[in-house]
């Protein structure tokens, strides 16, 4: 796909139309145990590059869109620690964790701090809680969050990449420049789908480089904030794939999986052959408003 297609394309609808630290700190004797994690984040309205020549007035954690990833081991002790310093409410849901959804805010000013333990293996979402959540997502707010199994990924060492799918909604200026759209939101209707926050940042102009013969999982979250994602790789049939991530949910040569929005999966493959091996959100739409991107084998 050549650059700034997607753009172009929606440009000329438009035209028709009338023109997501790490530190080591025991707190506790009974997890003295596991590792400690401390997820700090800090929260910025920042106008980010999303590709093809467009930027999006986003509202991320720690400037960027996904924000960091959390990555921790099944049994670690995370601590959250949310830095606030604007004006505005948010609040930090984490679904790897299993506490009372009042620890998450939303209604937060300042700094927000709790923990949890990382009990159950997968691949989550995380996002702002402020209200409408709707908002908070589609302008950014989310990330993933990789909760490794406790005795390591049953299939053993593999290249891991990380593909966060979202949706950005509003209508380009001439100048690139995308305010975020309320309505587009609630109804659904984005004027993009991206993987890792930016159209085209994994294109055949710059691929993601696997081997031939080599295994690759692929860590999947759906930050949403609306879309089902049928997630599928072209001439792949996957050897496993964990629905939510967890290896308890196990499925065998499969060749897709529709991932609901804030919902995660591993996916894991080997090809056999050289070749750009296409990437894709089965929905055509979806993909055809950017929700694709090339795997590029070499022996
Ligand atoms: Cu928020």
């Amino acid at each position: 796909m050549a650059a700034n297609s997607v753009r172009a394309r929606h440009l000329s609808k438009v035209a028709l139309a009338a023109i997501a630290i790490v530190f080591a700190a025991a707190w506790g004797p009974a997890w003295a145990q596991a590792p400690a994690t401390n997820f700090k984040v800090t929260i910025e309205k920042k106008r980010i590059d999303v590709g093809d020549g467009m930027t999006y007035d986003a509202w991320t954690f720690d400037g960027i869109v996904p924000g960091p990833q959390l990555r921790v081991r099944q049994g670690d002790e995370v601590s959250v620690e949310l830095l606030n310093t604007t004006p505005d409410a948010h609040g930090l849901n984490i679904h790897a964790a299993q506490i009372s959804p009042e620890h998450f805010g939303g209604a937060t000013k300042g700094t927000l701090q709790y923990k949890f333990r990382a009990d159950v293996p997968g691949v989550f979402v995380y996002h702002c809680n402020g209200i409408p959540i709707l908002d908070h997502i589609g302008h950014g707010m989310y990330g993933a969050v990789l909760v490794d199994p406790k005795n390591g990924w049953p299939s053993g060492p593999a290249q891991e990449i990380t593909l966060v799918q979202s949706e950005l909604y509003g209508t380009p200026r001439a100048n690139g420049r995308i305010i975020p759209d309320h309505t587009k939101m609630l109804e659904a209707h984005p004027d993009f789908v991206v993987f890792n926050g930016q159209l085209n940042k994994s294109g055949a102009e710059h691929p993601i480089s696997i081997k031939v013969g080599r295994l690759v999982r692929i860590f999947f979250v759906n930050a949403g904030p609306n879309l089902t994602s049928t997630f599928h790789v072209a001439g792949v049939i996957f050897s496993t794939i964990y629905h939510g991530g967890n290896p308890d949910n196990l499925l065998h040569g499969t060749d897709n999986l529709v991932v609901g929005p804030s919902t995660g999966a591993v996916f894991e493959f080997k090809v056999t052959e050289p070749g750009d091996y296409r990437f894709m959100d089965l929905d055509r739409a979806h993909e055809y408003n950017g929700a694709m991107g090339v795997f590029r084998a070499e022996p």
